[in-house]
């Protein structure tokens, strides 16, 4: 299920010489990002992304086994002082189940589950539902949660074309991370962008299709990431067209 989205499209090798080299702009429009790309750098308030985060959490959580429950629960029993920050909303590493993934694979260090209905039905929650549906084309989605360790990461891969449509929208919650394109031709035609807390993005058509995205490994703390991922389901009619 993991990797239903992901294509292998992975150089390790490629990777390690080019992520800490120098990044070449590929074109971008009058409002600073590329064509096809549409970023809201700060959409949702601190209350927001508090919400949308312990909401994530909290499913994530509820496919974990006892003995992660139970470290939960002893380190909250001993916690004195409410998170002051978002960041803070994230337990420590080892209170989480984190798979290590593959060696070829797309992630590392990650946990991951789809969302067909959220937890949280409270009215507040629900309109931040309704504002986020409000950035993307009308159409039937598909949403997973995306929780990254303080060390892990996304190599880069292109969604695969059979699992979903021609759009791929992240809130970003926690700590920053660098989102990095890369053109699957010209791997010298690339595009970083740091994605902080209550930032959505949505890339489209060609940054869709013909773009490898990756989720950078800070050099220092990269601190863990929690993103909520929507992309528009394929036509259910598609296999009998092609
Ligand atoms: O977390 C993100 O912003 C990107 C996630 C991703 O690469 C994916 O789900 O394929």
């Amino acid at each position: 299920m993991t990797m239903l989205f992901r294509k292998l499209t992975f150089n390790r090798t490629l990777y390690n010489s080019l992520t800490f080299s120098r990044a070449r702009q590929i074109s971008l429009k009058a409002d600073g990002y590329p064509r096809n790309f549409i970023f809201h750098p700060a959409f949702f308030s601190e209350q927001e992304q508090r919400l949308l985060l312990s909401s994530s959490l909290a499913r994530l959580d509820k496919n974990e086994s006892r003995q992660y429950r139970v470290r939960r629960k002893d380190f909250l029993a001993k916690r004195t002082t409410e998170p002051s920050r978002v960041q803070n909303v994230f337990l420590p590493d080892d209170c989480y189940c984190f798979e290590e993934g593959h060696f070829d694979g797309v992630i590392k260090r990650y946990r991951e589950i789809e969302v067909s209905s959220w937890p949280d039905e409270s009215l507040e929650f629900l309109h931040i539902l309704d504002r986020l549906k409000s950035l993307h084309p009308p159409q039937p989605t598909l949403t997973h949660i995306l929780h990254l360790a303080s060390d892990g990461e996304i190599f880069p891969h292109v969604d695969n074309v059979d699992a979903s449509g021609s759009w791929i929208l992240g809130v970003s919650l926690g700590n920053t991370r660098i989102l990095r394109l890369e053109n699957v031709n010209n791997p010298a035609d690339t595009y970083e962008l740091a994605l902080p807390s209550g930032s959505v993005y949505l890339q489209s058509d060609s940054l869709r299709y013909e773009y490898k995205h990756s989720i950078l490994l800070g050099k220092d703390d990269a601190g863990q990431r929690l993103s909520i991922m929507m992309r528009d389901r394929l036509p259910e009619n598609r296999g009998l067209l092609l």
